[in-house]
C-alpha cells in the first residue's frame, strides 16, 4: 500500500488523548514516511487544529529503534528473535500452563490501549475472557480512577463536560496550552478570553500558559486544593443562594454536604491553601451566579495529595450550584465503547458500598474494572498463594509510567510468564519474557473516541496509511493466534458464523444474534469472533475493523433514539452507522443527546444524583485539622512535580529524542528566586534527590514557578539506540524518584505532583 503521491490522507494524531483529526502527506525513500502533516477542516471535534507535536508523528511511526521479531529472553537478560510460531506456540503453552495449574485469576492483563489506539483493547477483552483473566489495570488506573468512583457513586452513569456551551469554565490541575486534552485547545482559550460573556478560572501551582488566558488564576499552594475548593464551596453555601428547588427535585443528600460546608472557616482555609480570601470569595461569587458552569480537572489533582477528594470537591462546585443536565455543564453522555464507565455502584442504608471488589493479595478496591496499578509489584512479590503468576502486557510501558520503576521491573522479572505486546522494546519490554511486535497504529485500521463528547458524540474509524512493517502484526492477528493456539473454542464452533458470513450483512446478523444467545464464549470474546468470521468477508485489510462492527450494533441497541437522532433510521442502524463510518475519513457524529435526558440516565432512586458519598463527607471533615496531607522537610524542602507536560512531551510513544527542539524540554525548572537562594545558576548540572532515588538533571529557570516547587517532564530517560550504536537515555526517568506506597488512600493513584525532592550543584 506504500503511496509516495501528492494526496493527503486523512488520520488521527496518537501524540495525546484528544486525537485531532489529521491529513498527512506521504513520502520518503519508500513512501513509508509521513512527511506533511495538516489539521483536518472536516473532523467534527478538533475542526483543523493541531498543536506542535502533531507535525512530528513521522518520528513514532519510523521509530529507527522499532521492533520487527518476536523477541524471548535468554538467562543473562539478553534478547534473541524467534519466529512467530515458535512466539505463539510457547506463550500458549506457557499460559495453558499456569492456567492449568493456578487458575486464570493468577493471571494479570495490563494496558490495552494508549492515545489513539484503542480497538487492541477490544481484542485484549477477547484474551482476557479466554483466559478466564479476573484482575487487570493499566493507565487509566494511575489517573481516572478516583473521578471514575466519585461519579459512579454520584451520576453511576457515563458524563462528560459540555465545555463548548459553558459560561464558566474552570480547570484545576489543567494545563491545556501545553497538554491540550481539549478540543482546539489554544483556539478555545483564546476564544474564551476574548469573549466577555463568558470566564476562564485556573487554579494551578504554577503561573501557566493556560492562566495567562485566565480572568481568575487561584496559585493555590501544592496539594491543598481540597481547601482550596472546600473555602469556594464554604463562602457560597454560607454567603449565597443555593438553587433549592432544583436541588430537592434532582440530587438527593444534599443537606448532609450543605451541613458539612456550613462550618467551613472559609478565611482559615484560604490562609491555609494559600490563595487571597478576595479571590475566593470572587471565584464563589462567579459560579454561583453563572447560568452553566463546567470544572475540568486533569491530573494535576489526580495525581496530587488528596485527589479522589478534590475529584468529589471538583463535582460539588458544579452540581450543589444546579450545573448537571443542561446546555453548557455535565451531561450525561452514549459512548460506543466505554474506557472508563462511571459504573452504577450501590450503597446500603449507611451509605456502604455494597458490592466492591477487591484485589487478591493487597485487598485493593477495583474501581471501573481496574485494580490500582501501585499495587502491582505488591500483587506479585509475595508468597500469598494468590499472587499474579503471569502478565500479559499490552500497548503499556508501566515499568516507566509507574511509581518505583525498579520495584516494577523486578515484580515483571518475578514473573512466571511475562509476555509484552508492543512496537519497540521498552522499559518493560526489556523485563519481560516475550515482547511481541505489533505493527504502527498507522499501519492498521484504527478508532480514536475519547474523550466521549457531549452532546454530538462522535467516532473516527482511520484507514491504515500503510501495509504493516514486515515482521509485525496486528493485535487483533496476535490475539487471534494466542487463542488458537490455545484451543479456546473448538473447530467446529465458530462454523456457523464462518457460513453465513459470505451471504450477506442480514444473513450474518441473524447468526450473529442467535450464536451470541446460545454459545456465551461469541459475546465474551467478540472482537476475536467478528475478526474471524466476519472480517475476511470485509474489504482488504477491514478485518481489523469488524470489531466496529460489533460495537455500533451494541450501541444501537443502547441508545437506539440517541443514534436515529444523528440520522441514522434504517431497520439496522448498526449496519448503517458502521458503514457511514466507514465511508467518512474524518470521522461521524455517531449520537446526538438533549440535555434534560442526562436525568433519565441517572440509575439511582427518583434519578437524582447522590451528593452525600460517605467516604467523602469523612474525608472532608478531615480537612478542619489543617495538616498537609504530603509535606516537604528540612532534608527535602521541595515539592516536585514528577512528569510536567511540556511542548515535547508524549508520554513514551516517541523514543527517538531527536524530535524534541530546543534544551528546556529536558531540564528542570525552578523559580528564579529559590535558585538564587541556593546559590543555582541557570544551565547547571544539579542532583536532584527524593526519599526513593536521585538523578543528575540540567536547570533551567521558569519565573511561573511557584516558589518551593520543581518540575521535571514526564516521558524522559528512554533507552534508545543511536545509529552508531550507542545506547541514550536522555532526561530524567521520573519514576526512579518515585514511590508506589506514594499513593491516594482510596483509590491508590499515585501522588506524582508533590514528591519532596531536594537539589544540589554537582560539582
Ligand atoms: N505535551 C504533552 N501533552 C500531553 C501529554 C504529554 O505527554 N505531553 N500527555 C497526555 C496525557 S496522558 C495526559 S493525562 C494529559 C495531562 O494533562 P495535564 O494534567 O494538563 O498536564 P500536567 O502538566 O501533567 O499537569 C497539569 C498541571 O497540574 C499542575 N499542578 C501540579 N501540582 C498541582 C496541585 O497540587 N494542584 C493543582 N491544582 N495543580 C497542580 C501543574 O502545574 C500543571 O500545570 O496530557 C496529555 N497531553
Ligand atoms: N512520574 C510520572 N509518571 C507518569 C506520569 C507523570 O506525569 N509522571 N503520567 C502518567 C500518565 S497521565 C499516563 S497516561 C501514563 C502513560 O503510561 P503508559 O500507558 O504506560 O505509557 P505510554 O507511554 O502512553 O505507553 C504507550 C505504549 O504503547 C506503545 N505503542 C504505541 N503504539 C502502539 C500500538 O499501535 N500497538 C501497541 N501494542 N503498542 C503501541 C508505545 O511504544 C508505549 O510503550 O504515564 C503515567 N506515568
Ligand atoms: S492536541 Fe494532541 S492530538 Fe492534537 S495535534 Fe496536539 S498532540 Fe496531537
Ligand atoms: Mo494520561
Amino acid at each position: 500500500m506504500a503511496k509516495s503521491d501528492q494526496q493527503f490522507h486523512s488520520t488521527a494524531c496518537n501524540l495525546c488523548f484528544v486525537n485531532c483529526g489529521i491529513n498527512v502527506q506521504l513520502g520518503g525513500e519508500n513512501g513509508r514516511d509521513i512527511v506533511k502533516v495538516m489539521g483536518d477542516k472536516a473532523h467534527p471535534a478538533s475542526e483543523g487544529y493541531i498543536c506542535n507535536k502533531a507535525t512530528r508523528i513521522n518520528y513514532y511511526q519510523n521509530n529507527p529503534n522499532r521492533l520487527t521479531s518476536p523477541m524471548r529472553r535468554r538467562a543473562d537478560g539478553s534478547y534473541e528473535e524467534i519466529s512467530w510460531d515458535t512466539a505463539i506456540t510457547e506463550i500458549a503453552e506457557k499460559l495453558s500452563h499456569i492456567k492449568a495449574t493456578h487458575g486464570g485469576e493468577r493471571i494479570t492483563f495490563y494496558g490495552g490501549g494508549g492515545q489513539g489506539n484503542h480497538l487492541c483493547g477490544a481484542y485484549g477483552r477477547s484474551l482476557i475472557n479466554g483466559l478466564g483473566i479476573k484482575y487487570r489495570s493499566g493507565p487509566l488506573a494511575q489517573e481516572k480512577t478516583g473521578i471514575a468512583w466519585v461519579l459512579g457513586r454520584v451520576i453511576g452513569t457515563s458524563a462528560f463536560y459540555d465545555i463548548e456551551r459553558a459560561d464558566v469554565v474552570m480547570f484545576v490541575g489543567k494545563n491545556p496550552f501545553m497538554s491540550n486534552g481539549i478540543d482546539r485547545g489554544r483556539t478555545f482559550l483564546r476564544e474564551i478570553s476574548k469573549d466577555p460573556a463568558r470566564k476562564l478560572i485556573v487554579m494551578d501551582p504554577r503561573r501557566t500558559e493556560t492562566a495567562d488566558f485566565s480572568d481568575i488564576h487561584l496559585a493555590v499552594k501544592p496539594g491543598r486544593d481540597a481547601w482550596c475548593l472546600s473555602a469556594i464551596l464554604g463562602h457560597i453555601v454560607q454567603e449565597q443562594e443555593l438553587p433549592m428547588d432544583w436541588l430537592e427535585s434532582h440530587t438527593h443528600g444534599y443537606e448532609d454536604l450543605i451541613k458539612l460546608l456550613k462550618e467551613v472557616p472559609v478565611a482559615d482555609y484560604a490562609e491555609f491553601c494559600g490563595v487571597d480570601l478576595e479571590l475566593i470569595k470572587e471565584t464563589a461569587n462567579v459560579i454561583s451566579a453563572a447560568e452553566s458552569v463546567v470544572l475540568e480537572e486533569d491530573i494535576g489533582i489526580q495525581m496530587a495529595p488528596h485527589s479522589t477528594l478534590v475529584s468529589y470537591l471538583n463535582f460539588m462546585t458544579m452540581f450543589l450550584n444546579g450545573n448537571y443536565g443542561k446546555p453548557g455543564t455535565m451531561l450525561a453522555n452514549t459512548p460506543m465503547v466505554e474506557l472508563l464507565p462511571f459504573e452504577y455502584r450501590p450503597t446500603n442504608e449507611q451509605g456502604e458500598e455494597i458490592n466492591m471488589e477487591y484485589s487478591p493479595v493487597t485487598r485493593s478496591p477495583i474501581v471501573t474494572g481496574l485494580y490500582p496499578c501501585t499495587a502491582f509489584p505488591e500483587e506479585i512479590l509475595t508468597d500469598h498463594e494468590d499472587r499474579f503468576r503471569a502478565a500479559i502486557i499490552m500497548s503499556s510501558n508501566p515499568v516507566h509510567s509507574l511509581p518505583e520503576a525498579d520495584l516494577m521491573a523486578e515484580a515483571i522479572r518475578a514473573l512466571e510468564l511475562s509476555v509484552v505486546i508492543d512496537v519497540a522494546m521498552t522499559e518493560t519490554a526489556y523485563q519481560s519474557d516475550y515482547v511481541l511486535p505489533a505493527c504502527t497504529q498507522y499501519e492498521r485500521y484504527e478508532a480514536t473516541f475519547f474523550p466521549m463528547r457531549v452532546p454530538d458524540n462522535f467516532f473516527h474509524v482511520r484507514k491504515p496509511l500503510f501495509d504493516p512493517a514486515p515482521g509485525t502484526l496486528p493485535e487483533a492477528e496476535i490475539v487471534a493466534r494466542l487463542i488458537e493456539a490455545m484451543d479456546i473454542f473448538d473447530a467446529d464452533e465458530l462454523a456457523p458464523l464462518k457460513e453465513a458470513a459470505p451471504q450477506g450483512i442480514d444473513v450474518y446478523r441473524n447468526a450473529f444474534f442467535e450464536q451470541a444467545l446460545l454459545n456465551p464464549k461469541v459475546k465474551d470474546m467478540v472482537a476475536y469472533v467478528l475478526y474471524r468470521t466476519l472480517g475476511p468477508e470485509l474489504p482488504e485489510g477491514q478485518d481489523v475493523s469488524a470489531v466496529v462492527w460489533g460495537l455500533t450494533q451494541a450501541l444501537t441497541m443502547r441508545n437506539p433514539k440517541e443514534v436515529a437522532a444523528a440520522g441514522y433510521t434504517s431497520d439496522d442502524m448498526g449496519t448503517e452507522l458502521y458503514n457511514a463510518l466507514m465511508d467518512s475519513p474524518s470521522g461521524a457524529i455517531i449520537t446526538r443527546t438533549e440535555a434534560e435526558e442526562s436525568f433519565s440516565r441517572i440509575p439511582y432512586p427518583d434519578n437524582k444524583l447522590q451528593l452525600n458519598m460517605k467516604e467523602m463527607l469523612e474525608e472532608l471533615q478531615t480537612l478542619q485539622h489543617l495538616q498537609p496531607l504530603v509535606d516537604t522537610s528540612e532534608e527535602y524542602p521541595f515539592a516536585l512535580v514528577a512528569g510536567a507536560r511540556r511542548a515535547y512531551t508524549a508520554n513514551t510513544i516517541i523514543r527517538d529524542p531527536n524530535w524534541i527542539k530546543g534544551k528546556i524540554p529536558f531540564a528542570l525548572t525552578i523559580h528564579p528566586g529559590d535558585a538564587e537562594k541556593l546559590g543555582l545558576e541557570e544551565g547547571i548540572k544539579v542532583m536532584l534527590k527524593t526519599e526513593h532515588g536521585q538523578e543528575a538533571v540540567d536547570l533551567a529557570f521558569d519565573d511561573r514557578m511557584k516558589p518551593g516547587t520543581l518540575s521535571i517532564p514526564n516521558g524522559q530517560g528512554l533507552t534508545f539506540k543511536t545509529d552508531d550504536g550507542e545506547t541514550v537515555r536522555p532526561g530524567v526517568f521520573a519514576n526512579k524518584l518515585t514511590g508506589h506506597k506514594h499513593r491516594d488512600r482510596f483509590v491508590g493513584t499515585p501522588l506524582h505532583k508533590f514528591v519532596p525532592a531536594n537539589i544540589t550543584a554537582i560539582a
